[in-house]
């Protein structure tokens, strides 16, 4: 049973367990007493009347701190990407009505300030904003309660174990609702979290001694490349359509793996379950509930849901009772499969395509490593799809493959290699910029 706390969960493990290592930094173990006085270090962050702040924040300890600072003195949070453009920057705050803007790397932390009084913890008051990855408009900041993100919590751990001496990396961005949601998992078990350059090849090297890791199917395929980390035991997958051909090479090679349908407004995993060989990403964890539209399109709600948007710096509440998730999925003996989002569909002659039904059956063609079909304008069919290959492909090949397994109008009528810099940029490919790319610069 999930332990229901009466404070701030880091000063709970603080009395309950001060010796015990809460943090691995790089060469270095954080007790949760020093973590409370690390926290109380913080000086007192600037109060605007709202309470609501923009942090800029990257996966460092610094960053760690001045969040929790943040919030045990009443402070409400929206994580920034600290690589956005000011012009970025600027008009997701000026959309939400948030004004502060801190910057971690400039808190200087000092026993000699004078402490912030320690607010009282209320799990039902908003306490974090997490913005949308949409990919239309400006990006919009989601709310959520510490309740939300306990709920969360706790549901997943009913399916994947993570006991209080496991240790969860910090592998995705904090500003991600999957990083997030690492740090309230963490918080709940009072287990161990570690800090480290996960960025490219260093995810290796930052897996020694973790045991759990949040990875999205691309850095799993990095990984497979080498040596299993040898202390790695539990990995959950999401963000993105995880290839089964992945999955069961992980589970071969002993990682025990995961797979979540997840999204910000349900404070990450929505859907899970251990990898069996089977593509589907199971069924609702507990606080969550889910159900398909008549059109097809999955709806969610439960205690992790959202309350609303902040704009405006008012709360638009979500529209009551189910979310709709704008993805389309059916039941699968009884688990959910994620066919794709109803707003990549296009229509082909008539014919409804949906992109990422097709990337399915051909992302097995020997050499793919990511595949993407995007609409482009046709005379005749109105749209035609294309495929978008990063990997050593044989195109002529390729595209006779696709004949043999697809109906005509999903069948790619080119296929073009994907520049590399299109793929490293977030956690997720943005098929808008695969689309700008395919319209200007092919
Ligand atoms: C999917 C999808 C899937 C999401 N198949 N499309 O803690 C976790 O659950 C976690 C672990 C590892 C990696 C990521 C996560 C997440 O939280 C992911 C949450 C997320 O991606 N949120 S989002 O708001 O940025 O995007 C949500 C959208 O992503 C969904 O609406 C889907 O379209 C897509 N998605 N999981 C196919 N398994």
């Amino acid at each position: 049973t999930p332990i229901s706390f009466d404070t701030w969960p880091w000063l709970y493990w603080g009395e309950v367990k001060p010796q015990h290592t809460a943090l691995f930094l790089e060469g270095e173990a954080i007790s949760w007493q020093r973590l409370v006085s690390d926290i109380s270090n913080i000086p007192i962050l600037p109060k605007p009347k709202s309470r609501y702040v923009a942090i800029l924040s990257q996966n460092d300890y610094q960053t760690l701190l001045v969040i929790l600072a943040a919030w045990q003195q009443g402070l409400k949070t929206l994580l920034i990407n600290p690589a956005f453009s000011p012009a970025l920057q600027k008009e997701v705050l000026e959309k939400a009505g948030i004004e502060m803007v801190i910057d971690p790397r400039v808190v200087f932390p000092s026993s000699e300030w004078p402490q912030s009084n320690v607010m009282p913890f209320d799990t039902q008051d908003i306490l974090t904003l997490v913005l949308t990855s949409g990919s239309t408009g400006t990006p919009k900041a989601v709310t959520h309660n510490a309740n939300a993100h306990l709920a969360s919590a706790s549901g997943l751990f009913s399916l994947l174990p993570f006991s209080e001496s496991d240790c969860w990396l910090l592998s995705l961005p904090l500003f991600h609702v999957s990083g997030l949601a690492i740090i309230w998992r963490w918080l709940q078990r009072g287990a161990a979290l570690k800090i480290a350059d996960t960025k490219g090849d260093a995810l290796r090297s930052a897996l020694e001694g973790v045991t759990h890791a949040s990875l999205v199917p691309m850095q799993l395929q990095r990984l497979l490349q080498g040596e299993r980390p040898a202390s790695l035991t539990s990995v959950l997958l999401g963000g993105a359509v995880i290839p089964q051909a992945l999955v069961d090479e992980a589970e071969a090679k002993g990682i025990g793996c995961w797979c979540g349908y997840g999204m910000t407004e349900m404070a990450s995993t929505i859907t899970a379950k251990r990898a069996d060989g089977c593509f589907s990403v199971g069924r609702p964890l507990p606080h969550r509930e889910l159900m398909f539209s008549s059109l097809g399109e999955i709806m969610v709600k439960g205690d992790t849901l959202s309350s609303g948007y902040l704009i405006g710096g008012m709360l638009e509440p979500l529209s009551d009772g189910w979310f709709a998730t704008k993805d389309k999925g059916e039941w699968v003996e009884g688990e959910l499969r994620i066919l794709g989002r109803l707003d990549n569909m296009f229509i082909c002659g008539g014919e409804n395509v949906q992109p990422e039904s097709i990337e399915r059956v051909l992302s097995g063609f020997e050499g793919i490593e990511q595949l993407f079909i995007l609409p482009v304008a046709d005379d005749k069919w109105g749209q035609v799809p294309v495929a978008l290959v990063m990997g050593n492909v044989n195109q002529g090949n390729f595209l006779a493959y696709a004949k043999s397994l697809l109906p005509p109008h999903q069948v790619p009528k080119a296929a073009y290699s994907i520049p590399k810099h299109l793929l490293d940029g977030g956690i997720k490919i943005s098929r808008r910029a695969l689309a700008d790319w395919l319209a200007n610069e092919k």
